[in-house]
């Protein structure tokens, strides 16, 4: 099946569904013969990005590392599937624009982002690691939505409720907007 390389960029809270949502959509883009990559925090925050933890600096060079490798996966024409959380505007922007960068590209690499949109209140309601709990408790530092800022993206490309969206629904409304744009 003839494909095009992009970047499926999913941002949110921790618990939000991004993950859950991005292995989903990855088995069934697998099954449909595609070539996939997902990266998140299991293959990235224990290997490449070892070295850095949660600070502002840290996750300025955490998200500009996965988009640079994001992109290299893409430029293969493989379909990049990054779900971590990203919390800064600025730095969603800086992998977008890494992506439009065609210095060390033949083209533009097209860029998807996901919101996976969730209230603060679920979020910890959901609290599957208890994460929530350890960070009201001040036991982990700046932790997103608690101690430190979730900038919600503006104009996302594709945008889900996932308290309202079942893990399907989501697949398929992502599905439909990669083929929609004449990416699968
Ligand atoms: C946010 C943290 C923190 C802090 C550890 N703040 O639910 P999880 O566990 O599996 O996902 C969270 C993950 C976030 O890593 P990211 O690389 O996605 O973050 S960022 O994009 O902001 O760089 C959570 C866990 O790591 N975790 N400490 N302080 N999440």
């Amino acid at each position: 099946r003839k494909q095009k390389g992009c970047t499926v960029w999913f941002t949110g809270l921790s618990a939000s569904g991004k993950s859950t949502i991005a292995t989903a959509l990855e088995q069934h883009l697998l099954k449909q013969g595609l070539q996939t990559y997902r990266l998140d925090g299991d293959n990235v925050r224990f290997g490449l990005n070892k070295d850095l933890g949660f600070s502002p600096q840290d996750r300025v060079e955490n998200i500009r590392r996965i988009a640079e490798v994001a992109k290299l996966f893409a430029d293969s024409t493989t379909i990049a599937l990054t779900s971590f959380i990203s919390p800064y505007k600025a730095d969603r922007q800086v992998a977008r624009d890494l992506h439009a960068d065609t210095k060390n590209t033949d083209s533009p690499l097209p860029f998807i982002e996901v919101f996976i949109d969730v209230p603060i209140e679920e979020a910890e309601k959901r609290d599957p690691k208890g994460l929530y709990k350890k960070a009201k408790a001040g036991e982990i530092k700046e932790f997103t939505g608690i101690s430190a800022p979730y900038e919600a993206p503006e104009n996302p490309e594709v945008h889900i409720h996932s308290e309202k969206t079942s893990v399907e629904e989501a697949v398929v409304i992502i599905t439909k907007y990669l083929e929609e744009k004449g990416l699968l």
